[in-house]
This record gives structure tokens, C-alpha cells and sequence, in this order.
């Protein structure tokens, strides 16, 4: 997510840092650079106007010209000024009242049926006890569809014959989950190709008899430059609190979130990574402003490790393994199986690219990292490894020399890339 912004804005930096100094005249080249960065990458103009000034404010104040170190000023800059305009410390759901109600609404097929089983799954693994609803009075398929997603992911669901008025629907779906004493309600509405007034009169009355304090709009981060026109179409019927974006693992370019948090100040809340149910990421503004400015993500990077090792279906031994297996990669004495458990993790956390990406200074390798994993070389490496004949006891020549014969030989044959030995 954020790539093509990512490389534009750092390649805008170099430019502007690798004179040491810099002047009036590059500053006013850099801006510009940076202007034809966040257009790129869809940020509506308005919005991207705004910014600029904003950096151009802060670069006169700190006197970035003929000054030392205006690269690391101008990445200061440019990362304060994207973590404000994208929300600032991040917003968590006001989910006090008991049930909360969570409202999504946005245009047709914008994600707003997965994003509600993403969310249910997300606030169930925080402890909550979730329900999902079907809110189309029209589509007997939107409900089947919710009907699935949230079977898979074991959320109670609620849904009313076709041609019940959302009124009743929402009405009746907040009484059934005070009956079956659950306390998140998350309410899926229609969509439309077009914001209409059928639709927004829809919400109105959904608002009406639920009284949400969550009302999210769903936006696919592929519309672009469009979105700011869509959620301020929302803002009047619905009140925005917060945007979830969707489908920013395609190769939407980010813009949307900086118009739309920028321009009608709707912060983002969540982000959406793909089609699973578990591709919901909670959005940290200056975390985001960090990856876009290849300052990397150690934090996120963190919490998916903790949610990997401690998430459903992990391994409890795991920890432990971990442990000893640093204990003996910090001896010097790591083994192939320490090796292969350590590509297993880090296969776990996501796309290899994603992950790399949040690694200071590694954004650069995240291309390498993808074509690696893309020409097979991962499982290559793991399949070499579980090739190889265990080594029984380190003290025993002939077991310890039959093993380390055959690791030896396995890169060569399979791999091709080891070193070999020049011939004629
Ligand atoms: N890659 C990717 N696909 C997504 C994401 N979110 C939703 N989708 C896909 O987008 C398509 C539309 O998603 P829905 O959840 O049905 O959209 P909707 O807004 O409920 O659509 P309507 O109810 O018809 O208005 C589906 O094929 C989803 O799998 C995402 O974050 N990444
Ligand atoms: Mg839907």
C-alpha cells in the first residue's frame, strides 16, 4: 500500500538532499516534486494544495535553506505533516454503550459486506461478542453473502425477509442482540452504484431507530481522486466518524486515504489488505506516514509476530522454540532447523513484501524479497532443508560427516547459486 507514493515522495527527498545544502530554487524544485508525488499517487488537488503549503510553511520556519541537514528536516517535515493530515495519534471505535452499534455504508461493491466480517472477527478476538446484520431489504443475495462470511467466522447473524423497511430491520436486530446479550452490533446496508435518495433516506432511518455511534464509510482506496466527492455525497445523511479503506493490497495508490481524511476530515480508522477475513489492519496515521516515507514499521511488525505466535491455531510450544533457537543462533550454533522455522514465521506474517517493507531501511529490499519468494527460491531453501538427513550426535564423525555431506551437496544440486568450484 502506498508504494508509488512511497518511491515518488523518497525519491523527491534525495533530490533535494543530495546537494548537502539546499537552495530557494531547490526547495521550490523539491516542492514541486513532492506536489507531483501526492497528485500521482491520487491525492485530490485541494487536498494536495493544502498540503504543500503546509510544508513549504514549516520548511521557511525551520530555515531548511542553506541550512545543514535539510534532508532529515525536510523527512521531519514531510512525516509530521502526513501523520496530521491523515488523523493524527489514530482514532479508536467508541464502542461504550452496550450494544455499540457500528453503521457501514458505501457505494456498491465497495467492501462493506467483507468489512463487516473483518471487523466481527477483529472485535471477537478483542473479547467482544459481536452481530452481524443484513441491512438490504432488496438483495437476498447481500444477506447470503454476510450469512457465509459470518458462518465462517462463527458470528451470529441477523436477517429479515426481503422487503422488511430497514426500520425494522435495525430494530429488531439491536432486540435480538440485547436477547442473546451481545454487545457489538455491526449493521452491513445497501449499496448503490450512485449516491441516490432512496439510499440516504435508508441511512437516515437506519440511524434513527439504531443510533450508531460508529458510523463508517467504506471506501474502495481504487476510486482515487473520486473519494473525496463520495464521502462528502455521505457526510450530510450519514455523519461520517471514521473511513475504512478497502482493497489497498491491489494497486490502488494510497491517495484516497490522504483525500479523504484531508479534505472532509474523516479520519481512517481501518485499512483493508485483501478478500480473508483476517485482512483488516487497525491504521496508525504516523506508522503510515513512517512506511510511506520508507522510515519503516517496526511496531505493526511487532504486533503481527505477537498475533502470529498467539493467534488462533498457534503452536504454544512456539515461544519456547523461539527462545532456544535465538540461544543458539547467539552461540553461533544455529541449525538447519532453527533456519526453517524461522522462514516458516516469517512466511506467516504475510506477503514477504509487506513485511520487509517494515523494516527500517529495508524498504528498498521489499522488491527482492517478492521475486525471491515469486521464483520459488523460499520453498527451494525449504525443501533443501527437510532433504536432509538429521544430524544424531555432533560428537560421532561418520553420522556428523554423512549429514554435513549431503547439506553441502543439496545448494549446489537444487539450488544452483552456491559457489562451484571453477573448472578448465
Ligand atoms: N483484494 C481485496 N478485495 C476486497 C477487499 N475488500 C473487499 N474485497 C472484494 O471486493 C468485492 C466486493 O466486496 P463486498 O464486501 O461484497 O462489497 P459491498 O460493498 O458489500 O458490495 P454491495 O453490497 O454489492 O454494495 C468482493 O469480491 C470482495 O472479496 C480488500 O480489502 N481487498
Ligand atoms: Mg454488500
Amino acid at each position: 500500500m502506498f508504494d508509488a507514493l512511497s518511491s515518488s515522495l523518497r525519491a523527491s527527498l534525495r533530490r533535494l538532499t543530495g546537494s548537502g545544502r539546499i537552495s530557494a530554487a531547490d526547495l521550490d524544485a523539491g516542492l514541486a516534486d513532492i506536489r507531483a508525488s501526492l497528485l500521482g499517487a491520487d491525492v485530490a488537488a485541494p487536498v494536495a494544495a493544502r498540503l504543500l503549503e503546509q510544508i513549504r510553511e514549516r520548511a521557511q520556519r525551520s530555515e531548511i535553506v542553506g541550512g545543514l541537514g535539510a534532508g532529515e528536516r525536510m523527512l521531519g517535515i514531510l512525516h509530521d505533516v502526513l501523520t496530521e493530515v491523515l488523523g493524527g495519534s489514530g482514532r479508536e471505535l467508541d464502542l461504550r454503550e452496550r450494544p455499540a452499534t457500528i453503521l457501514l455504508f458505501g457505494l456498491q461493491g465497495a467492501g462493506k459486506t467483507t468489512t463487516a466480517a473483518k471487523l466481527a472477527l477483529r472485535l471477537m478476538k478483542e473479547g467482544r461478542r459481536p452481530m452481524l446484520v443484513a441491512a438490504d431489504p432488496r438483495r437476498p443475495a447481500a444477506a447470503e453473502q454476510l450469512g457465509i462470511l459470518a458462518a465462517g467466522i462463527k458470528v451470529p447473524m441477523h436477517r429479515e425477509p426481503v422487503g422488511t423497511p430497514v426500520s425494522e430491520i435495525g430494530t429488531r436486530a439491536i432486540a435480538a442482540a440485547r436477547r442473546l446479550g451481545l454487545d457489538v452490533v455491526i449493521i452491513d446496508s445497501a449499496g448503490r452504484t450512485a449516491l441516490d435518495d432512496e439510499l440516504l433516506e435508508e441511512l437516515r432511518e437506519l440511524r434513527r431507530v439504531t443510533k450508531p455511534r460508529e458510523r463508517l464509510l467504506v471506501v474502495d482506496a481504487a476510486v482515487g481522486q473520486t473519494a473525496l466527492a463520495i464521502a462528502q455525497g455521505f457526510s450530510g445523511a450519514a455523519e461520517p466518524t471514521g473511513l475504512i479503506l478497502s482493497k489497498l493490497d491491489g494497486d490502488a495508490r494510497g491517495g484516497a486515504a490522504i483525500s479523504i481524511a484531508g479534505g472532509a476530515g474523516i479520519p481512517v480508522v481501518y485499512v483493508g489488505t485483501g478478500e480473508r477475513s483476517e485482512a483488516l489492519e487497525r491504521f496508525h496515521p504516523d506508522r503510515i506516514a513512517n512506511r510511506i516515507l520508507g522510515m519503516g514499521d517496526l511496531a505493526t511488525l511487532a504486533e503481527r509476530v505477537r498475533e502470529a505466535e498467539i493467534g488462533p491455531g498457534a503452536d504454544p510450544s512456539a515461544e519456547a522454540r523461539t527462545k532456544a533457537a535465538e540461544a543458539r543462533a547467539l552461540r553461533g550454533g544455529m541449525t538447519f532447523d532453527d533456519l526453517l522455522s524461522q522462514l516458516r514465521q516469517m512466511s506467516s506474517l504475510g506477503p514477504i513484501g509487506q513485511v520487509v517493507k517494515m523494516i527500517p531501511g529495508m524498504g528498498g529490499m521489499a522488491e527482492q524479497a517478492e521475486a525471491a519468494v515469486a521464483s520459488g527460491e523460499l520453498k527451494r531453501t525449504e525443501a533443501m532443508i527437510l532433504s536432509m538427513t538429521p544430524e544424531t550426535d555432533p560428537s560421532q564423525g561418520r553420522e556428523a560427516g554423512k549429514a554435513g555431506e549431503k547439506r553441502s551437496k543439496a545448494p549446489v544440486a537444487e539450488g544452483g547459486d552456491a559457489p562451484e568450484p571453477l573448472s578448465g
